[in-house]
């Protein structure tokens, strides 16, 4: 830092899981090193001198009284969260004295890592810890929580998740929100589609809720949770049926249409009623303005595929834009994630030669319950075996237990699915669990050591969006607070203290990124360097203006838009468009109702909701219930009430409101679990299954009973 009196101001990037990762400017006191002032990158064209409400406060957060800077070591019994202080050499040496017993008597599969995405940076995120974790041959984690289901819907579509660039949504002359509440989760798009709406198009949320953005939108078509699929399958119908096809673009870039249209017959829009509760006639309508539009702009997100048949949904509206063409036009087509327009050659950071020839079991991150199990066979289950044609293991070839679970930039104590399993296998008191975090979390409480981590203020960074087309660099404003450090270099000390002496454990964070960097290859990432990156902190990948990620084909095996996929018929799926009902569609107890628990605004998954600011806006956990399921069961507004199923029961408030559908009940979230009324949320409610692809879980999928808290036994 200068020593000159002016404030110093620092060039970085949000880390967090959200599309917009926003490039901000850090204010910095030159007297004290301290960090002043935080704001949105003014020049930033997708950021443009804003960050949301929970950002602003990132100084709050990062100079909480609460935030971790020391070492600690367990004191009490597992769970309870208490700890006492130890320095960083007795915990390195402490630590790898037990990962070593573990190792020599159960083998490195007993290690298992637990991440997710608490922060993006390709660094602090795995770089490291992947080095670590292949050189040790540990326990692989597939991380499946949030996407998995919908990517690889879209991808057997299109080759490759990309889609339309957020600033050309303001080309569009419809724009369809399909399962994405835009000001709460990726609100840096919103101008981009005011834009558009100045410029006519109008704006149609598709939504099981009158969100946030359903209100600010020219129309709200409420949806039953898990059918979107039935929706596109029969827009498909109508575009077909009333011969709306792009037939130069159909001949030219796709295959199986013959197939298509003959499977999408059957899918006639009463159908489609009778499943989506949207009625035939809008139906119709929507279709026909969808096709008529040059082009619409349709925004997905990841809220619509938490169903058991969330690939396929994803699948059927991905296939929507190549029948009307719209992906020749400037913001036409639909856009999931952004992130496969980004070709990183990761090979260099993350180092999977240091496996070697090992090949160690894989376990899916939403079975972490299972995963923990001491029973093989539920271990076995625990396995990822995410299509048709994978089989999970026998009890017998499961695998050792897991006997060390090592926990950086995730808080499965709140976040995963059957919390039941969950507490139960983090309380074992013969697993070592360690976890590296910036506050006392859920999952914390369960540490047999907890280190401090560094926040984004304080380290160094590379940050690949996946809702815009900028690379990013983040660099520390300020010094770590107390003892922490970097995820980057707590990895390498323990890889020291394990005696693993490759150079991958001992080069610098600078000396990583810029290696990283300079390593890349793709044409994507011509003219762009560390010294660019350093100078102007983020840089456009190098495409085409526009760009029209499927204008000229697509990154298939013949160059096509597969409407029927032979890769999908070889990975045991239908290979056609289809409709895969979700499971609380099923029938099931009459008084039963879907639950979906998506994003509060206020928080970032459990990041932000330990904070008293944020937990005051947010209110209370709440469900909110249409008055039709409602008032029949006597929950009036503001009540109590219990949510329950045969994986657990959970309390909440009720908020009464036409803001949700009929059937469908919202609560907003991910709230702590140890500073809610009852010491749980709704992950409670939610059981270990599995979407359709990816090995996803089935947040949004869940049917539970509620009834007034007074009344229950
Ligand atoms: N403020 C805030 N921002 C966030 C996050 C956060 O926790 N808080 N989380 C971040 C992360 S990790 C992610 S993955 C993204 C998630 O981003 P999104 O997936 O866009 O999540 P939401 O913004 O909640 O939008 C999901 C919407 O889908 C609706 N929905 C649920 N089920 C269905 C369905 O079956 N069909 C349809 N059509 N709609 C459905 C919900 O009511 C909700 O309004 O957001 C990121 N941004
Ligand atoms: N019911 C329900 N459950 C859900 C969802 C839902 O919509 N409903 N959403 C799901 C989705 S989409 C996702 S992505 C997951 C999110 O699950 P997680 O990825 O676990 O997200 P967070 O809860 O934000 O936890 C991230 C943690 O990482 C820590 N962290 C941040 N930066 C660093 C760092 O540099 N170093 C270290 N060591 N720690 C750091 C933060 O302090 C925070 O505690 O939750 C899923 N769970
Ligand atoms: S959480 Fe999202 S909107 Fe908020 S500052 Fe970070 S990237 Fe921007
Ligand atoms: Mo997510």
């Amino acid at each position: 830092m200068s020593s000159a009196s002016h404030p110093t101001i620092i060039t970085g990037v949000c880390p967090h899981d959200c599309p917009d990762t926003c490039a901000w400017q850090v204010t910095v006191d030159p007297a004290n090193g301290r960090a002043i002032r935080i704001q949105g990158h003014p020049r930033h064209p997708v950021t443009q001198g804003w960050l949301c409400g929970k950002v602003d406060y990132y100084l709050e957060r990062t100079y909480h009284p609460d935030r971790l800077t020391t070492p600690l070591k367990r004191v009490g019994p597992k769970g309870a969260g208490r700890f006492q202080p130890i320095g960083w050499d007795q915990a390195m040496r402490e630590i790898t004295a037990r990962l070593r017993d573990i190792i020599a008597e159960f083998g490195p599969e007993a290690v298992m890592p637990y991440s997710y995405a608490g922060t993006m940076g390709v660094l602090q995120g795995e770089g490291m810890a992947s080095r670590f974790f292949n050189r040790l041959g540990a326990t692989r984690l597939a991380r499946t929580i949030c996407s998995e289901a919908g990517f690889e819907g879209f991808q057997y579509v299109t080759g490759r998740v990309m889609g339309p660039a957020p600033e050309d949504f303001a080309h569009a002359e419809l724009i369809l929100i399909w399962g994405n509440n835009t000001l709460t989760s990726n609100m840096h798009l919103w101008p981009f589609i005011q834009k558009a709406r100045k410029g006519g198009a109008p704006v149609i949320v598709i939504d099981p809720a009158r969100t946030r953005t359903a209100r600010a939108a020219d129309e709200w078509i409420p949806i039953r949770p898990g059918t979107d699929g039935a929706l596109a399958l029969a827009m498909m119908h109508v575009i077909l049926a009333e011969d709306r096809v792009d037939r130069e673009y159909v001949r030219a870039h796709t295959t199986g249409f013959e197939a298509l249209a003959h499977r999408v017959r059957d899918f006639s829009p009463a159908w489609a009623e009778r499943m989506t509760g949207i009625s035939a006639g809008r139906i119709v309508r929507l279709a026909r303005e969808y096709a008529e539009a040059r082009p619409a702009a349709v925004r997905i997100n990841y809220g619509l595929q938490r169903h058991a048949a969330g690939g396929m949904a994803v699948r059927n509206i991905a296939t929507l834009p190549a029948l009307v063409g719209h992906w020749r036009y400037r913001g036409g087509g639909v856009l999931l994630s952004a992130s496969g327009a980004f070709h990183l050659d990761k090979s260099g950071l993350e180092r999977p030669d240091l496996l070697g020839n090992r090949q160690p079991r894989t376990l899916n991150m939403i079975r972490l319950g299972d995963a923990l199990s001491l029973d093989p066979a539920r271990r076995a289950r625990a396995h990822y075996a995410p299509r048709p044609i994978d089989r999970k293991p026998a009890a017998e070839d499961a695998g050792p237990p897991v006997k060390a679970l090592i926990v950086y930039n995730s808080n499965p104590g709140a976040v995963a699915p059957d919390q039941t399993a969950v507490h139960a296998g983090l309380t074992r008191e013969d697993l070592l669990t360690i976890v590296l975090e910036h506050f006392q979390t859920d999952t914390a409480d369960f540490a047999d050591y907890l280190l401090p981590a560094t926040t984004q203020l304080e380290h160094w960074d590379i940050l690949k969006p996946y809702g815009h087309l900028y690379l990013a660099l983040n660099q520390p404003a300020i010094a770590p607070r107390g003892e922490s450090l970097p995820n980057s270099e707590i990895f390498r000390r323990l890889a020291r203290g394990l005696g693993f002496s490759d150079d991958a454990f001992t080069q610098d964070d600078v000396s990583i990124l810029r290696a990283f960097i300079e390593a890349q290859t793709h044409p994507t990432m011509a003219g762009i360097t560390w010294e660019r990156l350093l100078a102007e902190g983020f840089v456009h990948l190098t495409l085409p203006d526009p760009f029209l990620p499927f204008a000229q084909g697509f990154p298939t095996p013949d160059g096509k838009c597969q409407l029927f996929s032979q890769q999908m018929a070889d990975d045991g799926y239908d290979p056609l468009p289809a409709w895969t009902p979700p499971r609380a569609l099923a029938a099931l107890p009459s008084r039963s109702l879907v639950l979906i628990s998506p994003p509060a605004h206020n928080f970032l998954n459990t990041t932000f909701a330990n904070l008293e600011r944020f937990r005051q806006r947010e209110g209370e956990p709440l469900v909110w219930v249409h008055p039709h399921d409602a008032v029949p069961r006597g929950i009036g507004d503001g009540d109590g009430v219990i949510l329950e199923n045969n994986h657990g029961r959970v309390q909440l408030t009720a908020r009464v409101t036409t803001d949700v559908m009929p059937g469908a009940l919202l609560a907003p979230t991910i709230w702590w679990a140890k500073l809610s009324p009852d010491g749980r949320n709704v992950n409670w409610l939610v059981p270990q299954d599995e979407t359709d692809m990816g090995g996803s879980p089935t947040f949004y999928d869940i049917r539970v009973t509620i009834q007034p808290a007074a009344s229950h036994d």
